[in-house]
């Protein structure tokens, strides 16, 4: 049995196309039921839907053999216990600085509200900027607008959500896409079975490509 781990929000539609370009399709429809845990039409795969911040999590204790993630959730992780092996091109976005328009005059340390405290801390220190990390949750966008901090670093798609709250986007920090993960024990102990599911995938992303 082999159990990948994905998150229910955008990567679901995108990951779900992929997986039925090579035949596999869950069997029951997350929307309409309460598992957690859904059964596919490979007796042998089924799929968890969890939280995408918690997908690494999954794939490093070896709950889930694979996963799916966003490359800003991996590198916020700092996963040691993981192998990724596929960029799988889907729900891409950029991570970004933002704030209001025009150059703020800075006195002090820059505050930043983010999720992504880690990888925002390594952005700023490497560009000698001394920043203040404030961690949330949520509507990050926010945080500027009623002066809780200078800026934030979030993701960016369209750019729809910044302009509505009145922020314009600044300084890329990385291009983001979502990831095929393995658990580095169960490469070793289901190999058949993982680099099987690995070059299908390939396979259907070479399609695309070319
Ligand atoms: O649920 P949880 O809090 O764990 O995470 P989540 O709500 O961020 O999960 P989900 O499923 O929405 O997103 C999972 C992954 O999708 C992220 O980790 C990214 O890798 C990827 N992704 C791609 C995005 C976006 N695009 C994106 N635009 N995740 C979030 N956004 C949000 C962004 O945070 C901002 O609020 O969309 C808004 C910006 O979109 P635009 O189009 O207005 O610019
Ligand atoms: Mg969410």
């Amino acid at each position: 049995m082999l159990t990948l781990a994905l998150s229910k929000g955008r990567i679901y539609e995108e990951a779900l196309g992929l997986l039925a370009r090579i035949g596999i399709a869950p069997t029951v429809d997350p929307d309409q039921s309460r598992k957690l845990a859904l059964p596919t039409n490979r007796e042998d795969l089924q799929l968890l839907v969890i939280r995408a911040s918690d997908v690494p999590t999954y794939v490093e204790y070896g709950a889930a053999d694979l996963g799916i993630a966003g490359k800003d959730v991996l590198v916020e992780y700092e996963a040691e216990g993981l192998y990724e092996p596929l960029d799988l091109g889907i729900a891409r976005c950029r991570l970004m600085t933002a704030g209001k328009p025009g150059l703020a005059p800075r006195r002090g340390r820059l505050r930043v509200a983010t999720k992504y405290v880690k990888t925002a801390h390594r952005f700023f220190a490497a560009r000698g900027v001394q920043a203040d990390i404030i961690k949330l949750y949520g509507s990050m966008e926010l945080a500027p607008l009623v002066g809780l901090a200078d800026c934030i670093v979030d993701l960016v798609d369209t750019g729809g959500t910044l302009r509505a709250n009145g922020l314009e986007p600044k300084e890329l920090i990385m291009e983001v896409s979502s990831r095929l993960i393995v658990n580095k024990a169960a490469m070793k102990m289901k190999h058949g079975a993982i680099t099987a599911f690995i070059e299908e995938i390939k396979r259907a992303l070479a399609k695309t490509a070319g």
